[in-house]
């Protein structure tokens, strides 16, 4: 059997492409699988499980339909949809996981992540996720109507734009020290994350063991998944 992992596709109204190419890799591909995770940012952002947007009701159909064919679906937040709640999970069959975990794929043993956790470089962002991980300010947030909730996120996703303007690539990258305390902690061979949007299996060498760090693309233009069998964890992209 296979699991196969994907974040970062910022599913959205605008871009109905990225969505097609959801439901087609669904149709094609994920119902053959065993396991399907999804590791954060799926949506573009998410303002509260109460936002009626039809592509929510379309994408949670799907997942639905995939979780009723036998697939396990499971969710980590990412930094544009940790709002994402119980109910919405629930129309969708998926389960909601911590922001790290170690899963047990096809016998492998990996760890998974959003990746934001290790860009550590990026203290600004550091100290906003800090802020808006605050449960009080959730609460507040989510209690907003969601007209307001709505302006907020588009001032947000705004303000996020340009201030990665001024950031170099190098702070937007994980951090290498970041990610050697992560393995040390979670003693896996493997993690996966996807966040950076730079497709990569990069391995290292610590305390005389080899790691893989499994980096996932965005769905720009194309998809992107990780694949795992019980022999092979393989990066793959398909067309939408
Ligand atoms: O997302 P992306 O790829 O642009 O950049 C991320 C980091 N940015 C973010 C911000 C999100 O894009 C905003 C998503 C909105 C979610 C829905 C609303 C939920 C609100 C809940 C409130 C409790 O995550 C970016 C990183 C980059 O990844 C690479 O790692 O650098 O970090 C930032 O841009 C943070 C800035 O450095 C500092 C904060 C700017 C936010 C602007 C605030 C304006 C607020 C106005 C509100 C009234
Ligand atoms: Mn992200």
């Amino acid at each position: 059997m296979t699991t196969l992992v994907i974040a970062d596709l910022h599913l959205n109204e605008q871009e109905p492409a990225i969505t097609a190419g959801f439901l087609r890799f669904i149709q094609e591909q994920a119902v053959h699988a065993s396991q399907l995770y999804i590791l954060g940012d799926f949506f573009d952002y998410w303002i509260g499980d109460d936002d009626p947007a039809p592509l929510h009701k379309t994408v949670a159909d799907a997942l639905k339909a995939l979780s009723e064919c036998g697939v396990k679906i499971f969710f980590i937040h990412g930094n544009r949809d940790f709002l994402l709640g119980k109910r919405y999970a629930k129309q969708c069959g998926m389960t909601l996981l911590p922001q790290t975990q170690i899963i047990e794929a096809e016998g492998q043993r990996i760890l998974i992540l959003h990746g934001d956790t290790l860009c550590t470089d990026d203290t600004d962002y550091q100290h906003y996720r800090k802020r808006v991980h605050t449960k009080w300010i959730q609460r507040l947030f989510l209690w907003l109507p969601l007209s307001v909730r709505l302006k907020i996120a588009k001032k947000m996703r705004a303000g996020s734009q340009s201030a990665n303007q001024q950031k170099t690539q190098a702070i937007m990258d994980v951090n290498q020290n970041a990610v050697i305390d992560t393995f040390r902690q979670y003693k896996t061979q493997w993690m996966i994350h996807g966040h950076t949007h730079r497709p990569a299996v990069h391995d290292l060498r610590i305390d005389g063991e080899t790691h893989f760090r499994g980096v996932l693309g965005a769905w720009h233009s194309q998809g992107s998944a990780f694949k795992i069998t019980p022999d092979d964890i393989s990066l793959i992209f398909f067309p939408f």
